[in-house]
């Protein structure tokens, strides 16, 4: 890539021009999320000095205490996003119901959803952080928008991204052609394109998982990890690393650079939920990212952008990554 400095507008811009599937709303949209990841990031950085860490006095529609950074973080979305005419509504993890753009403000045909501000246990302890985000276009017909509408698969994505808070804040993105990074430069508050064409290498040695879940697992999932463990004396014939940080947007931008396979499987602890990870603006996303860059991702037994939403935070088993161990994961639930 050559060493001139591309800024996110400029990329977008081009993509239309080579592309043309980057309309200049849906380009709008980007540019304004990427402008809130930038306000997160600004508040997620101050930290203590900020006086926004700890516990908020609320929970979130998954009944979990809700933190701080993650209703100013839901706040900064909406309120970036509601004017600019290019949105119906919004989906958020931390929202029960959606937000539908205000009658006082122009409609437009995208919907957006987002889980602001995943990994949240982290946020207090100065581990990356991040917010994900999944762009679905209205359905045709000229009723009024409501949550049907925003349960489409995830191979109906027009764009799909997150931004991660960490050592650098990162904004990785595909609208369907590859996927991209982005750097903030903080200097001049832009987004400038540092990786482009990203691609997974197919097989791995490093996976990621909770551990401390091993006796909650079904056995395909059992079975992997205790091969991975086995080493080079085991089947696989090689000896695996493994990381876990607790927060999807560190471990998918980790396995989206070096490769690795991460899984948040089923287990038996809630044996009616199918996962923990929500489908709609967790995995859905995050899948697509992960098979735009030459990855896969199932839920053990079908692909996630394949599977037909009933709700809007529906969850799911995520199995994510290198190819290769995504199939072999994958043919151990199925038998093929
Ligand atoms: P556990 C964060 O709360 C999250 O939703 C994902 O970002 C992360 O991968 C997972 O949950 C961590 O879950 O059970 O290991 O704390």
């Amino acid at each position: 890539m050559s060493n001139k400095r591309i800024s996110l507008t400029r990329y977008l811009v081009e993509q239309q021009r080579v592309h043309g599937h980057i309309p200049s709303q849906l380009r709008l949209l980007l540019e304004v999320v990427a402008r809130a990841c930038k306000s997160i990031s600004q508040a997620v950085n101050k930290g203590d000095l900020g006086g926004v860490l700890g516990a908020a006095t609320t929970e979130n529609v998954q009944g979990e205490m809700q933190k701080q950074l993650d209703i100013i973080a839901n706040e900064v979305l909406i309120e970036a996003n509601e004017w600019g005419g290019h949105l119906a509504a919004m989906a958020s993890e931390e929202m029960e119901g959606i937000y539908v753009v205000p009658n006082r403000y122009p409609q437009g045909e995208y919907l957006l959803l987002f889980d602001p501000l995943d990994g949240s246990s982290n946020i207090d302890v100065n581990v990356s952080i991040g917010t994900i985000f999944s762009v679905l276009r209205m359905p045709e017909d000229d009723r009024g928008v409501d949550e049907g509408d925003f349960l489409q698969a995830g191979h109906r994505q027009v764009a799909a991204g997150y931004c991660v808070y960490g050592p650098q804040t990162t904004l990785v993105l595909t609208v369907g052609d590859g996927v991209a990074m982005f750097t903030l430069d903080r200097e001049q508050g832009s987004f400038v394109l540092t990786k482009e064409d990203v691609q997974i290498p197919p097989d791995t040695k490093e996976f990621a998982i909770n551990m401390s879940n091993m006796r909650h697992w079904d056995a395909p999932v059992k079975r992997y990890v205790d091969e991975c463990l086995a080493g080079k004396e085991g089947p696989r014939g090689k000896d695996f690393n493994m990381r876990w940080v607790a927060s999807m947007v560190a471990d998918v931008h980790r396995i989206l650079t070096r490769g690795g396979i991460f899984m948040y499987p089923w287990d038996k602890r809630e044996p009616e939920k199918p996962g923990k990870l929500r489908l709609m603006y967790e995995a859905n996303p995050m899948g697509w990212l992960v098979e735009q860059a030459g990855g896969a991702a199932t839920n053990g037994k079908q692909r996630i952008l394949d599977i037909q939403p009933g709700k809007l935070h529906e969850r799911v088993s995520v199995i994510l990554g290198s190819k290769n161990e995504v199939e072999r994961v994958t043919s151990y639930h199925t038998g093929l």
